[in-house]
């Protein structure tokens, strides 16, 4: 069927990592996904991470949680739930953040992730651990393996050490400051999401709506990017995808009359999964 102009370009931009799956294949070719974080009070953005993982076709998800971990999710029981302390960084990729908390066994367990060989995605706490930790910023500036780091303009500005009004009055700069001071991939969110590395590159993502202004849509990005970040592709051109997959599943909520208020994780999370699929 005809595809909108801006999906068709989507399609063709990021065709390299759009490849269709293998008749003869199975769960260990799409990789193993481990999500940490859910502290107390906050297991749940844990759980929309791991859910979005796997509605981004992860092999196997894991979720460690710095909380006693839920026995299983009964919307999506295929996830597998275990303390963080027992996680198994075996994983191709880590995504560390949702609703982590500051405690010290969160700081311990981002340490551990960060001298870790698997891909990571660092979002939320995570990043205000690493804005006030000199440890921690070394550790990942020396880190080989992909790294994506996803912040809100006020995470960015915590790790700028400037006011989140600085991030926003020269967006592009602050995308491209971060990525090179840590030597990462940056998702820089909000309307018109930045997405640096540290060679220069940017894109600037046109998808998205304010429907994605709601608690948990972030966590819902950093485990599509996990997921993503499993195939082999520059992790720029990852990033670039979930960014434009997570805002595209929200515009398509807001066109069939979901939205822009009072949208649902459960929703947006079947959203991307559509949209990935006609990708
Ligand atoms: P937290 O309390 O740390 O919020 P959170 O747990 O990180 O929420 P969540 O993970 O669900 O959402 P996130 O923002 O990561 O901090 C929130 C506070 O930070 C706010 O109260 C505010 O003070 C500040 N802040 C956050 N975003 C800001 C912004 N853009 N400008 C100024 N201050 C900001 O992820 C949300 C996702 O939705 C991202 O992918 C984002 O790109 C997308 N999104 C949100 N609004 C959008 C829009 N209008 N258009 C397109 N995409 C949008
Ligand atoms: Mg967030």
């Amino acid at each position: 069927r005809q595809l909108p102009k801006a999906q068709l370009s989507n399609q063709l931009m990021f065709s390299s990592i759009l490849k269709p799956r293998p008749h003869n294949s199975h769960k260990g070719r799409y990789g193993d996904v481990l999500i940490l974080g859910g502290a107390p009070g906050m297991a749940g953005a844990a759980v929309l991470a791991a859910r979005a993982a796997a509605h981004c076709g992860a092999g196997r998800v894991f979720t460690g949680f710095i909380a006693e971990p839920p026995v299983y999710d009964s919307q999506n029981p295929e996830l597998m739930f275990r303390r963080a302390a027992d996680a198994d960084f075996s994983a191709d990729a880590v995504v560390i953040g949702p609703g982590l908390g500051q405690s010290t066994a969160a700081k311990q367990l981002l340490y551990k992730a960060l001298q870790q060989a698997a891909k990571l995605v660092i979002d939320a706490d995570a990043l205000n651990l690493i804005a006030v930790d000199s440890g921690l910023q070394g550790l990942l500036s020396k880190r080989s393996g992909a790294t994506v780091l996803t912040p809100h303009p006020l995470e960015a500005a915590r790790l700028l050490e400037i006011s989140g009004l600085e991030v926003q009055a020269d967006r592009l700069h602050a995308a491209r400051t971060l990525a090179q001071r840590f030597s990462a991939t940056v998702i820089l969110k909000g309307s018109g999401t930045v997405i640096a590395d540290k060679e220069g590159y940017v894109f600037i993502n046109h998808t998205g709506n304010p429907a994605l202004a709601t608690a948990g849509t972030g966590d819902i990005l950093a485990g599509i990017c996990g997921t993503l970040l499993v195939r082999e592709a520059p992790a720029i051109d990852v990033a670039g995808l979930a960014a434009c997959l997570h805002g595209q599943a929200a515009d398509r909520l807001v066109e069939h009359g979901i939205g822009p208020v009072g949208i649902t994780s459960g929703e947006l999370i079947h959203a991307v999964r559509e949209c990935l699929n006609e990708m």
